[in-house]
């Protein structure tokens, strides 16, 4: 299988699930600001929206795309990693409200951070909602190391992958001393540290 994907971005939670769930995966960087493969292919030709990120499964086949989808069909491939509750059991409808919350209320707000265009009131209405909801994972990590509880999940992942961009927005979790504790727990992790070694995001 392989992930297209860019340092740092979104395509970091699908990594970073595979990596724990011991998944070998072809990685193809992207350069989202010209849409490119490494050797020129234009990426639209890969996912017609251009983003990342994508797993090619079958050579035949569409890319499989949408971060929250990918860490579950990441983890549903290897179901003895824990990385994701059984389907069907209510425990795994409480992990995917979780998944939903990270792509609709942090990932998509986080998005209009990085635009060049975004309004500078949008961007202060975007950060102020933001730190809301960073406000309830810190209530919800007080009590909890990860966001299903004891163990980490694929939803941890796309938090952590997700959160870690304010380091690169003018923003800080000074305010969120048990969000803090959590992304300092997840980057610890070996395998987590593999992914970000694996992108070039720290030293190898
Ligand atoms: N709905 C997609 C959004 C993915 C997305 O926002 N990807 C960003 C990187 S984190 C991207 O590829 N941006 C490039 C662009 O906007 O052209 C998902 O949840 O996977």
């Amino acid at each position: 299988m392989k992930l297209y994907y860019s340092p740092g971005a979104c395509s970091l939670a699908p990594h970073i699930v595979a990596k724990e769930a011991g998944i070998a995966l072809d990685l193809e960087k992207v350069d989202l600001a010209a849409h490119k493969l490494t050797d020129g292919t234009d990426y639209y030709d890969v996912n017609p929206r251009g983003y990342v990120p994508a797993i090619r499964v079958k050579a035949d086949e569409p890319v499989l795309t949408e971060a929250n989808v990918l860490v579950q069909f990441l983890a549903d491939q290897k179901p003895e990693a824990g990385l994701m509750p059984k389907a069907g059991t209510p425990e795994r409808y409480r992990a995917q409200q979780w998944l939903a919350f990270v792509a609709t209320e942090l990932h998509k707000n986080f998005s209009w951070l990085w635009y060049k265009d975004t309004p500078a009131e949008t961007k202060t209405a975007v950060k102020d909602k933001l730190n809301k909801r960073f406000a309830e994972l810190d209530a919800h990590l007080k009590s909890n190391d990860f966001i299903l509880g004891k163990t980490f999940s694929a939803a941890d992942a796309y938090a952590f992958t997700i959160i870690n961009w304010v380091n690169f927005l003018g923003m800080n979790l000074k305010s969120f001393p048990n969000l803090q504790a959590f992304m300092d727990r997840v980057a610890a992790r070996p395998k987590v540290q593999e992914a970000l070694k694996a992108e070039g995001l720290i030293a190898a």
